[in-house]
């Protein structure tokens, strides 16, 4: 071995509460050259998925572990041999610049003191170091939205940004949303462009900044992954990817959902999971994400195609539409579906294909509530409040989910249990010129009837101006679609999963009705209620609409 050389053990870090993590894939042979940050071994616990990088490049001269094999934190991964030098010259990553400015930091005595006062640091411990650190600002949480577009680059490279500047615009098939800084730095890279399509977890924009190093160890509440002895003084770097993951002074960084560097493959562990679960050899996939990069969907299409090779029906065994040329029968226009509408288009498939529907019709007698409703427009109109059906059906609905809360409700994942929700939200869906969205009345039962018209009123407008926050469209509990200002006598809405029920409402009329001696006019209002029958039972749904329909004739049984 070169004299320069070092050899670096790199164990299995913090997996906080889990015992046994299991080594699911080995990323790295013995001779194998490595990138410091490229992932070396893929470790799975009963909760999470977990690339390990290696935090320094080298040449990998023993691995410990076995794939299948059990292992805990502290356990020996593997044995890699380190050129420092070398590695400090090449500076390929924010952690071998960090050593190099370590190495000059310490000799030269150049550390940054933490205060004023302590100008000249007597001895290297006594100093306050600071820590570089590069941090990549990644596509947060996006909703239900499955993909999401850069509709415009507020920064360039070199750009100077304080904590909480927005750096991109992203817009869904539903909101826009501003990406904010999570820290005070220079903008060194922009992974993205205008125009783009991406989702949760990719890259966006890398910060260079420097915090204190106590900053660091306060958000640190994890073991050093590598032993190694940790500086005692200096600059060091730290490269994570997410400003709410922990980062350590040591480097190594659990790549939950991050995808990995300098791996062959580019995947991140939740699609190195679902190939494994298929079976599929994921060498075997093409990418059609960023740079190559192996998508879920990629994995699916795979499956579907490999079964198509042989023989299989194709997907569930729907038979496909075939596709006509349609132009040979007379003049046709293309007409592109809208983002909104494309998304809708998927979840409503999603939810048709994996809902078992039934839906239960009832009628419930208004005549009553619209006399109320038409006197109470009359009182608000200086106040420019308008109620119109949908505010009284919202405060009835939370009225029966309260007593029928297994219609506020979602299937646990494995299908085998109900998951009540304590809270009510309901979704309306709102018809925009782009397609149809569902913004959410949140904590419905704690509102009147008044605060319902208005602020449903208010979601409607801001859906119809593409203005709703993503915010807005999350949580929904149960939902209504409401055609009743346009018409119809019954339809069977689709229910909104991982909800388990909607209601649909279609237009009231003045329709005869016997009182036991003779027929009087009365208002009576469709209702379509369309439900998941796995979750819940067809009497079950009757006396729900049952309820509402009890409810809406007679306004006083809501204040029971
Ligand atoms: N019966 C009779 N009249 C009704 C009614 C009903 N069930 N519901 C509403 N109306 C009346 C209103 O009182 C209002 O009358 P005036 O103009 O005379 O006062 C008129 O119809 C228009 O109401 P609206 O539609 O503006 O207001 P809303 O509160 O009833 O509904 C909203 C709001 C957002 C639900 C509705 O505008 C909308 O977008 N509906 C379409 C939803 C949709 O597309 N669903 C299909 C989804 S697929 O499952």
């Amino acid at each position: 071995m070169n004299e320069r050389n070092v050899i670096e053990r790199i164990y299995v870090p913090d997996v906080g509460e889990a015992q046994d993590v299991e080594v699911v894939e080995l990323l790295i042979a013995v001779g194998d050259v490595i990138e410091a940050d490229s992932s070396i071994v893929v470790l799975e616990s009963d909760k999470a998925s977990m690339e390990i990088p290696s935090p320094c490049a080298g040449r990998v001269v023993s691995i410990a572990i076995a794939e299948g094999d059990k292992v805990e934190e502290g356990s020996l991964l593997i044995e890699l041999e380190t050129e420092a030098e070398v590695e400090a010259e090449k500076g390929s990553s924010v952690a071998a610049s960090a050593k190099k400015a370590l190495k000059e930091s310490v000799d030269e005595d150049k550390v940054v003191p933490r205060t004023a006062s302590s100008d000249k640091p007597e001895s290297a411990s006594m100093v306050e170091p600071q820590v570089e650190r590069s941090h990549v600002v990644l596509v947060p949480d996006v909703g239900d939205a499955q993909e999401v577009v850069i509709v415009e680059i507020l920064v360039h490279q070199g750009d100077e940004v304080k904590d909480g500047d927005s750096l991109v615009v992203l817009e869904s098939d539903k909101a826009s949303m501003e990406i904010p800084a999570d820290m005070s730095g220079v903008v060194q890279q922009i992974m993205v462009n205008e125009g783009d399509e991406v989702r949760e977890g990719d890259e966006l924009v890398t910060l260079v900044g420097t915090v204190p190093f106590s900053e660091v160890q306060e958000s640190e509440p994890v073991a050093p992954a590598v032993k190694v002895d940790p500086p005692p003084t200096g600059v060091i770097a730290v490269l994570d990817q997410d400003a709410s993951r922990p980062v350590s002074k040591s480097a190594p960084v659990l790549a939950v959902s991050a995808p990995s560097k300098g791996d062959k493959v580019h995947a991140g562990p939740a699609v190195r999971k679902q190939a494994r679960e298929y079976g599929v050899d994921i060498l075997s996939v093409k990418g059609s994400g960023r740079k190559g990069r192996i998508l879920k969907e990629d994995i699916q299409l795979y499956v579907k195609e490999s079964l198509g090779k042989t023989g299989a029906s194709n997907g569930a065994g729907i038979p496909e539409i075939p596709e006509i040329d349609f132009s040979k029968f007379g003049e046709t226009e293309v007409q592109p579906f809208s983002r909104i509408r494309k998304a809708s288009a998927r979840n409503l498939h999603r939810s048709w294909l994996n809902v078992p529907h039934v839906t239960q019709f009832d009628e419930a007698d208004i005549t009553d509530l619209e006399i109320f409703r038409r006197e109470q427009n009359l009182v608000m109109k200086s106040e420019g409040t308008k109620l119109t059906p949908l505010a009284f059906l919202v405060r009835a609905v939370v009225d029966a989910l309260k007593k029928y809360p297994q219609f506020n409700a979602s299937l646990s994942a494995e299908r085998d249990a109900l998951i009540l929700k304590r809270y009510c939200n309901i979704g309306i869906a709102v018809e925009t010129q782009d397609g149809l969205v569902v913004p959410v009345l949140k904590d419905a039962d704690k509102k009147g009837v008044v605060q319902l018209a208005e602020e449903s009123a208010e979601l409607a407008g801001l859906a119809r101006e593409s203005k709703l926050p993503m915010d807005a469209m999350q949580g929904a509990t149960f939902t209504i679609s409401s055609l009743g200002g346009i018409g119809g006598t019954a339809f069977t809405p689709i229910v909104n999963a991982p909800e388990v029920a909607i209601l649909g409402v279609s237009r009231s009329k003045v329709a005869p009705a016997f009182n036991g001696e003779s027929f009087e006019p009365r208002t009576m209002l469709p209702l379509s209620l369309s439900y998941d029958h796995r979750a819940i039972d067809g009497a079950e749904a009757a006396r729900f609409t049952s309820h509402l329909r009890s409810v809406l004739s007679d306004l006083r049984k809501m204040i029971l």
